[in-house]
């Protein structure tokens, strides 16, 4: 065993445990025997015998780190040792995966499955006690399950999915630990003069990865790209000149994503100092991430803060309250601050006040939020804050009644820079924050 899998083994435990509990709470809350977790099934393509990329059951992958194979099943009733139905195909076309000897075996009673249609053999014979959960509702259906993705359990799910177990968060580390060597690849290949395509290449070939591996398409820009915000083109042919990449990229490990994001200058310009600036506001909004506070509050004092920094740049001719009232910081920072990160890039919970689902609302002027929950210790989040010059929210601007406000020439200035984003991953301790990110030297 190595280090990092003795590691993993030592918390395993204790997330099972937590698993559990909330399980029992939630089925006993609902009078419900028990759940049927079904990992997913292959979805073709519309007259085609090809499948899309095979994306696994989030609520399947919280109890365990097996994460292609579908036709898979768990039954839970938050007391007995949970029942994995681990989908084993005779078949000589595809390659099978074979149960391996892991940490996590023995937490499970493992029966296995050689045909996916048979699987009524091995679930609860009479289903009016369990839920199902999945998203193939007419499987579902056929099988006899009447309760389906019943809102209340889920509800109670995703709001305890926010408190990441300690086994957790070492899986969101070495999913970090990919991330930034695979930024580091994509750094260098930009500082060579790549091209948006091969910039990719270098951060997959680096860790090892197909376009598949990662949790969400990477965006890679260049230049006047970087301000189109979830730009998912590639260019294969290199701009003439290179002036500013822009990196949103993550990884996955044991299904826990990174979701890393980094700005760049190509020469020691005013971009790179707005840059600078930029970062240093970015690790001030991580200081003030702590237990108590809610993210909705945090989002608006960054905000607030982007006007100063828009306003020392030159950028805007008003102060930041001014800013502020006026509107137009929007412009600049159209998106929120961050969001939480887990089993989903955007992980769930974010808008629940309580485990009944109760929502939180966003401020009515942050209406991209993707998180207004109070934050506690346990949780992870990114902290992204942005600063873009993007042609068509800067032309609504210039016809509006603020335009005076607006230093017009400084920003076409920048507008061949495309704009900035810089994005951490963090955990909430009680104590301290854990920069994920930044503790392996991303600067
Ligand atoms: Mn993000």
């Amino acid at each position: 065993m190595t280090t990092l899998h003795a590691n993993l083994a030592t918390h395993y435990p204790a997330h099972i445990a937590q698993l559990q509990k909330t399980s029992k709470a939630a089925l006993t809350r609902e009078n419900l025997e028990g759940v049927v977790i079904h990992s997913g099934q292959e979805i073709k393509a519309f007259l085609d015998d090809n499948s899309y990329p095979f994306r696994v059951n989030p609520h399947f992958k919280y109890w365990l780190p097996l994460l292609d194979i579908p036709n898979s099943w768990l039954i839970i009733n938050g007391e007995d040792k949970p029942t994995l139905i681990y989908y084993q195909p005779v078949d000589f076309w595809h390659k099978v995966t074979p149960l391996t000897d892991d940490y996590w075996n023995e937490f499970f009673t493992i029966k296995i499955l050689t045909k996916a249609s048979e699987v009524d053999k091995l679930l609860p014979y009479d289903k009016k006690g369990f839920a199902y959960i999945g998203s193939h509702i007419e499987v579902a259906k056929a099988l006899g399950f009447e309760t389906i993705n019943p809102e209340p359990l889920l509800n109670f799910f995703h709001y305890h999915r926010a408190y990441k177990s300690s086994y957790e968060h070492e899986c969101l580390r070495q999913s970090n630990i990919l991330a930034v060597t695979a930024h580091k690849a994509a750094r260098d290949a930009f500082l060579q003069g790549k091209s948006e395509f091969e910039i990719q290449q270098a951060y997959l070939t680096s860790i090892g990865y197909s376009t598949n591996d990662t949790p969400y398409g990477n965006i890679v820009a260049l230049n006047e790209n970087c301000s189109i915000l979830h730009y998912m083109t590639l260019d294969k042919v290199a701009p003439p000149a290179h002036r500013s990449f822009l990196i949103d990229a993550g990884a996955n490990f044991n299904g826990y994503a990174a979701d890393i994001t980094r700005t760049y200058s190509f020469k020691q310009d005013q971009f790179a100092e707005l840059i600078a600036r930029m970062d240093k506001l970015m690790l001030n909004a991580v200081d003030g991430l702590k237990p108590g506070v809610s993210y909705a509050d945090l989002h608006v004092d960054t905000h607030r803060a982007i006007g100063g920094v828009l306003n020392e740049f030159g950028l805007i001719n008003v102060d930041a309250n001014t800013a502020v009232e006026s509107g137009i910081i929007s412009t600049f920072f159209p998106h929120g601050l961050g969001h939480h990160l887990g089993l989903q890039v955007h992980d769930v919970g974010g808008f629940m006040a309580d485990e009944r689902g109760t929502h939180v609302s966003s401020p009515e002027a942050h209406p991209f939020l993707r998180t207004s929950r109070v934050i506690e210790s346990g949780q992870v989040f990114t902290i992204e804050p942005g600063l873009y010059f993007i042609d068509s929210l800067l032309g609504d601007l210039k016809a509006s009644k603020n335009s005076d406000q607006i230093n017009w020439q400084k920003v076409d200035e920048m507008r061949p820079f495309g704009g900035i984003r810089i994005e951490d991953n963090i955990i909430v301790h009680q104590s301290h924050n854990e920069n994920m990110t930044r503790d392996l030297d991303l600067n």
